[in-house]
């Protein structure tokens, strides 16, 4: 017994010696954001415990950092949202001293991350996509006939096409920074306008839409699209691409499209940073500098469907994902892309009012 005991012992030991440094780190990802053995595969070759949150929501995650003791050592804030929390003081210089796999990054999109952080001193690209439309081809097909705007805003913003498909589901994120300026964008108006009177004109839109809209939710949409319960989203590039993903698994005849409409749409970039007050800022620059490891991060693209920032990953990214024009858009969609606008306080409270009448259908 008790040899089979001590056995026993030395088995378990043997599968967590890794974890005995004791040094443990808090990370607050986005759901369905990284590869199923990142994690595991980080654990393993630090020794560091890794404790693992999600959220789907800029406006969740900027609440708990402007909070202050979150407790989380890394955190994902999308660009825009990064901006004004640098401003705010919520991040930590990184120690790129500590980040030798910072050389892997593609310098351009490093560059483009200036607009937000200067000098790249508080963060670097995790991964970028767009906000787009997703949609079950068969289900839109059906009520709308085979030339269906699936290419254009109009799909879900024009209210007789969303009429349409309400009993099929539609949904839109719960993102009000990204779904009130498509809607404008569609209405023809600068979706980088600041102008109370266009953020108005895109809430009217979206009030009259509003009956046909079975929820608002940004991750819920999918496993909803990939089993068929709903038929068309307002989401994020990679999700429906993992909706798509999971459909075609199921092998139940759902097929899912994503499409970068042909008038516009959102270019966000998210990114890695660490929390002024994280007691863990040595183990968040060794995860960050392993997530910027070229296999580890085109192992993430290939498992998640979203565009890295990491040059030196692509050639291990699967063809087939490189050559998506909806993951990695070719120039000609490329220059119909905007940049996310940073709201001034003011400007925010405009757009979380509208969107709180938009939701309430009032
Ligand atoms: N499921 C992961 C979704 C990540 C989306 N990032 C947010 C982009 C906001 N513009």
């Amino acid at each position: 017994m008790k040899k089979i005991l001590s056995l026993a012992v030395l088995a378990a030991l043997s599968t967590t010696p890794v974890l005995a440094s004791g040094k443990t780190l808090n990370i607050y990802n986005w759901s369905d954001y990284i590869a199923e053995d990142t994690i595991k595969k980080f654990e393993e070759k630090t020794g560091i415990k890794v404790t693992y949150d999600v959220y789907d929501s800029n406006e969740v995650l900027e609440a708990k950092m402007l909070a202050g003791s979150s407790g989380y050592d890394v955190v994902v804030p999308t660009a825009d949202f990064l901006q004004r929390q640098i401003a705010a003081g919520v991040y930590a210089k990184l120690d790129k001293s500590k980040l030798p796999n910072l050389k892997n990054m593609d310098s351009g999109l490093m560059k483009a991350l200036g607009n937000f952080d200067p000098g790249n001193e508080y963060a670097v690209i995790y991964l970028w996509g767009t906000t787009g439309i997703g949609y079950n081809t068969k289900a839109v097909a059906k009520r709308l006939g085979d030339n269906a705007p699936t290419d254009s805003w109009a799909l879900v913003f024009d209210p007789a096409n969303a009429a349409k498909l309400k009993d099929c589901g539609i949904s839109l994120l719960d993102a009000p920074t990204e779904v009130i300026p498509a809607a404008m964008n569609y209405l023809g108006l600068d979706p980088r306008s600041t102008k109370k009177e266009d953020f108005e004109k895109a809430a009217a839109l979206l009030t009259k839409i509003r009956p046909f809209v079975r929820y608002f939710h940004s991750s819920q949409y999918i496993s909803d699209l990939a089993n068929g319960d709903i038929c068309v989203s307002v989401g994020w590039s990679g999700d429906v691409f993992q909706a798509r993903d999971r459909a075609d698994e199921a092998k139940k005849g759902v097929e899912i499209g994503y499409s970068i409409p042909k008038e516009g749409a959102l270019q966000w970039f998210d990114t890695l940073a660490i929390p002024v007050d994280s007691k863990h800022k040595d183990e968040a620059l060794a995860f960050i500098n392993f997530v910027m490891d070229a296999q580890i991060t085109a192992d993430i693209t290939n498992y998640v469907w979203y565009a890295n920032g990491n040059a030196a990953s692509l050639p291990m990214v699967e063809q087939d994902i490189k050559d998506d024009a909806g993951i990695f858009p070719p120039d000609e969609v490329k220059a119909k892309l905007w940049g996310a606008k940073v709201y001034k306080k003011r400007t925010d409270r405009v757009i979380t009012r509208l969107w709180t009448k938009v939701k309430t259908g009032k």
